[in-house]
This record gives structure tokens, sequence and C-alpha cells, in this order.
């Protein structure tokens, strides 16, 4: 049985800050990856693209320093001023263009530091309010501008990541679905979705079906942990609120033989970043773990033949041991 690789999305051991406070304070590149060496059990990194990195070589040497590995680059394309309102779906060519040019420029950055893949959350494209985008335009858009970035360096695949709400009040891509559906209509296999536990329950959505119908679609999957409580997503520390649900996320991962990092995307804000740390990482291995020993035959058995009262037995003996 394989173990679990987890790591971290590296902006969270900084300073962070919401619209009402700022927490922590802040550190250097390299006093980020200290600390993740730090961290019971984290031995990954997932880097935002082009904020928190110098060149390739120095972040490489860095990297090897505190015996890190990439989990995935991570393209940033909100932050700058012109695409605060969007960026992959706007009417102007020009905005679209140089979008697509830093997704490609971080899949250039994550071959030369080695990293498996590009994840992107075009968190900023989709709309406030009614009437205010045209949505023929901005999906097609958002086809024609993911494919041109999925195409280049096809070594380096790029990854979806769906979210609902926030920074606009609604996303575009604002489900599993939706990216799988953005996915086939692109038509390029070297693409997958990056499943973000809070933001497919602040989908309405169960993580582990989610899973599977990114699998069952023909595309790959990289999983994002935390939790929250269904109505936006606060990233808390993983399985804090959605105990089961992560226990059936690891059971699917596991039955489709995902061997990627698990990422944490999750935000200490007021608790100690090491503490946090350390107790995402104790519960995400217990969880993983604990579905690695659920009787894995007898499960499928039983849910074959509907044996709904079995399967809730298990789930009270062998996952809460009631
Ligand atoms: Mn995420």
């Amino acid at each position: 049985m394989s173990e679990i690789k987890q790591g971290v999305i590296i902006g969270f051991l900084g300073k962070t800050q919401d619209r009402f406070s700022e927490y922590q304070a802040p550190v250097t590149t390299e006093q980020k990856l200290e600390f993740v060496s730090k961290i019971d059990g984290f031995t990954g990194v997932e880097m935002v693209f082009p904020y928190e990195n110098e060149g390739p070589a120095e972040t490489k040497a860095l990297m090897d320093k505190y015996g890190l590995e990439f989990a995935a680059i991570n393209v940033n394309i909100k932050k700058e001023t012109e695409w605060v309102p969007g960026a992959l779906s706007r009417p102007d060519k020009g905005i679209r263009d140089r979008a697509v040019a830093m997704i490609k420029k971080a899949k250039d950055f994550a071959k030369a530091v080695g990293a498996p893949h590009v994840t992107c959350c075009p968190l900023s494209d989709g709309y406030d309010v009614l009437f205010q985008i045209n949505y023929k335009t901005a999906w097609n858009h958002m086809v024609e501008t993911f494919a041109e970035a999925a195409d280049y360096l096809p070594e380096i695949p790029l990854f979806l990541e769906p979210k609902y709400s926030e920074t606009r009040v609604h996303c575009q891509i604002d489900s599993t679905a939706k990216g799988v559906l953005l996915l086939k209509d692109i038509q390029c296999k070297n693409t997958g979705i990056t499943i973000d536990m809070g933001h497919s329950l602040q989908s309405q959505e169960n993580p582990a079906q989610a899973l599977s119908l990114i699998y069952e679609n023909g595309f790959d999957a990289y999983i994002h942990t935390n939790d929250n409580d269904t109505k936006a997503d606060w990233d808390l520390i993983g399985a804090s609120r959605h105990f089961l649900h992560y226990i059936e996320l690891m059971f699917w991962a596991q039955e489709y033989g995902y061997n990627k990092y698990f990422t944490t995307d999750a935000s200490p804000r007021i608790f100690d970043v090491l503490e946090f740390f350390n107790r995402h990482s104790e519960i995400t291995t217990g969880a993983y773990k604990l579905a690695q020993k659920l009787n894995r035959q007898q499960i499928l058995e039983m849910m074959r033949i509907e044996d709904y009262n079995g399967l809730m037995q298990m789930v009270n003996k062998e996952i809460y041991r009631i």
C-alpha cells in the first residue's frame, strides 16, 4: 500500500489578509520553504507563479537545500490590475492574450524547476451582478484561452481549479462538472481538474463523487485539502467539519490509484501556523490510513447488492468507531 504524500501552498505560510484583518508576519520564500520542512510529514510545495520565486536555478537550489519536491506550480492570473475584473473570459483580446502568456510562462518555469504540472484557478473570471457579462462570448473565450494554454508545452499538463464564488460573486467555472465540460470542449488530453475539497463543498458537491466524475471522463485529478461550512471558502483545517466526506474522498482517491500530492490549501489565520499544519497533516494522514484499512472489496460488494444497512453499519463501526 502506498503512503500519502502531503504538501502545502506556501503562500499560507507568510502574511495573509482578508477584508478585515491581516494575519501572521511577512516572510521570504526561503523562510517559507524552511518552514515546510518543519511540518510533520510535509515534503511537497505548491508555489505561486510569478510572485513567490526568483529564477528557476535559485528556486531549485532552495528546494534541494530543504529536501522538498514540487507538488505543482500555481499560476496567478487575478492579481495584476487589469485582471482584477477577469482575465481569460474578457472581451478585450489583449487582456486575454497576456493572461495566456502568463500561464505559458508558468509552464516554462514548472519545466525548468521540475514541477509536474501547472494549476490555474481563474477566480476573477465571472460576474457580480446580472446583465454584467455576455455569457456566450465569456464561455467561448474561456474555452479558447484555456485550450491555447493547455496546448503549449504538453509535457507540463494544465490543471483547472473550479470554484463557485470569490473573487467574483459567481465564478465562470463554478463546479467540477463545469470544469470537466470545459476540458471536454478543448479536447486536449494534457489537462486535469484540481479538486479543492472546500471549493467542491461550496459548490454543493460531494467531493468523492466529483473526483470520480473527473476520472470517469478521462481526465487527471489533483487534490487540495481543507474544509469549510459550505457557505464560503474558509480554508479551515481538514476534516474539522466534514470528517466522513474526507474519509470518502480518501477511499475513492485510493480506488483510482491517486498518487499525486495532497496539497494543503488551508489558512491558519488566528491559529499558530506550525501547529495548525501539524494538526492538518495528522488528520489527513490518519484519514488516508483509515481509508486504506477499510474492507474495499466488501464495501464495493455491498454497494453492488445495495446493502445500505450493511454500509451504514460499516460507517458506524469502521469509520466513526462507535
Ligand atoms: Mn485550492
